[in-house]
Formats: structure tokens, sequence, C-alpha cells
């Protein structure tokens, strides 16, 4: 009971981890690999797997929720905090939307503002291990608040903005704020 109420209407607990990609799942070549925050920032920053390895880490426990119904609670995710990339990068007072890139050519859109929260992170490890290179290795967006598909996997770069624009899922039916206590599946 105490479960079901953790769990937004319309979804059912898995203990497994699905994997749900569009196309297949990218090559990682830590030589040809970065991670870049353009657009709207005081400092664009370009890092190299290397330089990304070496920032602070977090570890943060949230339940995952995809639009096709199945919730996968407590997942243990480490990785960046994306403050430690706002710090850095420093949006400028007009960026209000979020644009994240993926190897593949996969992008999400999300508002700054749910970017911003102390839960969002660009992970590396799930439940102690590495990522899984079809959950994303070697770096994934997570954002809890959201229906998993705002979750980028093989992240490779934030895109800060003044307007709003859809990504992939958003272009293809999905709906744009994705809230999974407001069942916010598909648009109209
Ligand atoms: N790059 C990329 N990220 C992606 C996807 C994708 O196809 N490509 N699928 C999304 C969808 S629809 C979901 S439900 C989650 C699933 O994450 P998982 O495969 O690790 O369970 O990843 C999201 N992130
Ligand atoms: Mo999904």
């Amino acid at each position: 009971m105490a479960e079901r109420l953790r769990v937004p209407p319309g979804q059912d607990v898995t203990e497994k981890f699905p994997v749900l990609t569009y196309g297949a799942t990218p090559k990682f070549d830590p030589k040809k690999w970065s991670f870049r925050v353009v657009g709207l920032v005081e400092n664009p920053i370009e890092f190299t797997y290397e330089q990304f390895m070496k920032l602070p880490t977090v570890k943060i426990t949230a339940d995952f929720h995809c639009v096709t119904r199945w919730s996968r609670l407590d997942n243990l995710w480490e990785g960046v905090s994306i403050h430690e990339i706002l710090r850095t990068a420093k949006p400028k007072p007009d960026a209000k939307y979020v644009m994240a890139y993926c190897d593949g050519g996969y992008t999400t859109n999300v508002p700054l503002s749910a970017l911003m929260a102390d839960n969002v992170l660009l992970a590396y490890k799930h439940d102690g291990k590495n990522l899984d290179p079809d959950h994303g290795w070697p770096l994934r967006l997570v954002v809890p608040s959201r229906y998993a598909w705002k979750s980028a996997k093989w992240l490779r770069g934030l895109e800060f903005m003044t307007d709003d624009r859809p990504g992939f899922w958003e272009v293809n039916g999905y709906h744009n704020d994705a809230d999974p206590w407001k069942e916010e599946r598909f648009s109209d």
C-alpha cells in the first residue's frame, strides 16, 4: 500500500530494469568523447572524458517512471550533480529552457527550472555499478521529476535557450512537460 502511494497513476512497479531505446546503442570512444555546455551561458564548456571523470560526484536515490507504464523504485544513481555544471557554466538570466543532445541524435527538452532540482544529475553509475551501455554509458542525464524519456542516455551536450523547443519524442507525440503525477504522457 505504501508503495502504491509512491507510484504515479497508471504505473506498475517492476524490479527489472528494462531497456527503452529508439535505435541502436552508440559506441563509446573515450578519446573522441566530449561533453559540451553551449548556448546562453557565461562560460561555454567542453570537457574531455578524463576531465569529466575528475568532477566531484554525488549519489541520488530516485524513482524512475517510464511512459510505457513501468516504474522502477529506489534507483541509486551516481555521477555529477547538475549544480556542478551550472556553477561552472553560469546560465545567463534569459536562459529558460535546456536541450539535451545525445550520441545517435536523440534530443529532449526540459525547462531550466526542472533541471535545477536537487536530484538532477549526470549519472555514470546505477545501483553501485557502471551504467550498462544500453542504459546510457558513459553518461546519462537523470531528471526524476519527469517521465524517463527526459533522462537522456549517452548525453553529450546541454544547450541553454531563451525559448522552448521540442526534442525527439516531444515532436513525435509525447507531452512537452512529462510530469508523471499529472499523467502528462501524450500531447493532443
Ligand atoms: N539517447 C537516448 N536516451 C533515451 C532514450 C533513447 O531512445 N535515446 N529513450 C528514453 C526513454 S523513452 C526511456 S523510457 C528511458 C529508458 O531508460 P533505460 O533504457 O535505461 O531504462 O531512456 C530515455 N532516454
Ligand atoms: Mo520511455
